[in-house]
């Protein structure tokens, strides 16, 4: 039982993201050089495990040199643990959801030529959930899914049975966790999981990936939850810092736990332009936008980083809130290309005096669903479900001129649907 070993934990690397896209080849290079220092904190620890909690990839804008970029990094991960530390290294991944769906993700494309090393725990096998377990460890999990608190119930047990075959007991998640970390607004609690849930499975370490923001790791009846966050801004308000974790297991039981910062490749900053209360004409916005751009232009000029600004304005504005944005972009991009200013994003959310409380509030979108499948009692569940397999469908598979379906895409859908209306027909009949 004196076994000692290290686990490296990241999670929400992203690798192929290029959003924003008039910066997109510089975020995207971000995102791998994240990546590539993750690995070397992992060889320079000489780490026996490394755990990733989802969003691996991003799916949407990855290219084919992204999937050749991961597996040549985990390749020479494997590589150096073994040379350096005559040992070998089992990398464990949960599927996120900007990785695929379970029936299309691209883990796949990894894990086919890295099969001896690389693990995805947390999809349905036959007879039962997939896991990954030695002597030393035992991980489960719980991919990417919509419908988190109920897929989570269903197998809470199976994942507790799973688990209760290891010494050290992992469970990786990709899903927010109520009661553990702030819940970004709009999130149906259908899609969110209790931390109640998730300490019920006996695990030592639950590892939540999906909240890209920083946590320290907390303490909760008998486990640890650790979120690591992103490993670069995924937005351009995620505010850091961006890392990896450490963890040293002795005798089944987790010793320490080290965050190891990562120095992004461009700095990116955040700044809220507000007239707090107050109404200011689109002017006075402008010459407060530009101080910022000034500020943060001469900040990189010590730096040897690339940076990105984001200016939010906010308050009330005497004039329209469109022109208030292009004319705080018009001066602002005077500045980008100078002393490594790449891009100047402005997110308007001012509003003009003339049109408040004019707009009526738009209701969130599960709520209006709820509202409008109402009349369908029991089977709103499976109408919710519908409209988010062909939110994932249009997401892969839409043209991208039309924006629609095939026929063939659409058929099964269409079907589903008179499926619950007769259903929901029969129902109202019978009562
Ligand atoms: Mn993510």
């Amino acid at each position: 039982m004196g076994e000692s070993f290290k686990i490296g934990i990241f999670s929400d690397t992203h690798v192929g993201r290029s959003i924003p896209r008039v910066v997109g080849d510089k975020r995207r290079a971000a995102f791998k050089h994240a990546f590539s220092q993750a690995i070397d904190v992992f060889i320079r620890e000489g780490v026996d495990y490394v755990l990733h909690s989802g969003d691996l990839f991003e799916r949407r804008s990855m290219r084919p040199e992204d999937t050749a970029f991961v597996k040549k990094e985990l390749q020479r991960l494997i590589d150096a643990i073994s040379e350096l530390y005559r040992k070998r290294v089992n990398i464990v991944v949960v599927r996120g959801n900007h990785d695929g769906t379970s029936e299309n993700s691209a883990l796949d494309y990894v894990w086919h030529p890295l099969a001896e090393y690389f693990h995805v725990v947390g999809e349905d096998e036959d007879g039962g959930i997939s896991t990954f377990f030695d002597q030393q460890i035992c991980v489960a999990g719980l991919g990417y899914t919509p419908f988190a608190k109920k897929t989570f119930s269903e197998k809470a047990d199976s994942i507790k049975k799973a688990l209760s075959r290891g010494s050290f007991k992992v469970l990786l998640l990709h899903a927010f966790v109520e009661g553990h970390h702030p819940i970004p607004p709009g999130t149906p609690e259908y899609s969110t999981i209790s931390a109640s849930q998730a300490l019920s499975v006996g695990a030592d370490l639950v590892v939540c990936g999906h909240y890209h923001g920083h946590l320290d790791p907390a303490e909760k009846g008998g486990s640890v939850l650790l979120t690591p966050g992103g490993t670069d801004a995924i937005d351009l308000g995620d505010k850091g810092p961006f890392g990896v974790y450490i963890a040293e297991v002795e005798g089944g039981a987790l010793q320490s736990l080290r965050f190891v910062e990562l120095k992004p490749l461009q700095l990116i900053k955040s700044v809220k332009v507000s007239s707090e209360g107050a109404v200011w004409g689109i002017q006075r916005f402008v010459e407060k936008a530009l101080a910022e751009v000034r500020s943060f232009a001469e900040q990189l000029k010590f730096s040897e980083a690339d940076g990105i600004l984001r200016v939010v304005l906010d308050g009330r504005v005497d004039g329209d809130d469109i022109d208030l944005r292009v004319a705080v972009e018009r001066e602002a991009f005077k500045h980008v290309g100078e002393k490594g200013l790449l891009y100047v994003e402005v997110d308007c959310r001012a509003s003009p005096v003339s049109r408040e409380l004019a707009l009526p509030a738009v209701p969130e979108k599960s709520s209006f669903l709820q509202e409008a499948f109402s009349p369908l009692g029991e089977l709103v569940p499976e109408a919710m479900k519908l409209v988010s397999d062909v939110e994932v469908v249009l997401d892969e598979r839409a043209s991208t001129a039309t924006g629609l379906l095939t026929d063939r895409d659409r058929d099964p859908f269409v079907k589903r649907w008179v499926k619950i209306l007769e259903e929901a027909v029969e129902h109202e009949q019978r009562n």
